[in-house]
This record gives structure tokens, C-alpha cells and sequence, in this order.
């Protein structure tokens, strides 16, 4: 049960950064509406992705396994080596 709320409270604390901060910032997201540029692959550019499968609770659902090249945004890489859904 504590795992959920930790992962409610993230949940939350990255929708309001989302919405505190415009994405026309300088981080390069504009090449598609469609794929994160921060994750090889194609990683939904939402309010919150999470791992296929996983606890998580969306909106969107990405399975894995994905290599961040960029800012883990949306916190897959819960280990922080690098890859994120591996496990
Ligand atoms: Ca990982």
C-alpha cells in the first residue's frame, strides 16, 4: 500500500511541474507529438507514462525494455541505470 501512494504523490509532483512549466521550454520535444525525445524508442509524450504492466497509473503505458538518452521525465528508470521498464 505505501508503494502506491509513493508512486500517487510522484505522480503528483510531476503533473505540476508539467503544468507549472509550458513545454516550449528549451528542452527539445518539438520533433513529434508523438515520442519522447528523452527515451530511445517511442515513449508517449504525455501527462504520465508508466510501465506496461507495472503499478503505475497512466494515463499512458510504454512496455519496456527503453534506454533513456535524455531526462528519465517520467521517473521508468526506477533503478537509475539507465534502462527503464527492465524489470
Ligand atoms: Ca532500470
Amino acid at each position: 500500500m505505501s508503494g502506491s501512494v509513493v508512486a500517487v504523490a510522484l505522480g503528483a509532483v510531476a503533473t505540476g511541474l508539467a503544468s507549472a512549466h509550458p513545454m516550449s521550454l528549451d528542452a527539445p520535444l518539438r520533433q513529434s507529438s508523438d515520442c519522447d525525445s528523452n527515451y530511445s524508442g517511442c515513449v508517449p509524450v504525455a501527462s504520465d507514462v508508466d510501465c506496461a504492466g507495472g503499478s503505475g497509473n497512466g494515463p499512458e503505458y510504454v512496455a519496456g525494455p527503453i534506454t533513456v538518452i535524455g531526462d528519465d521525465i517520467y521517473e521508468l528508470d526506477r533503478d537509475g541505470d539507465g534502462t527503464a521498464c527492465d524489470s
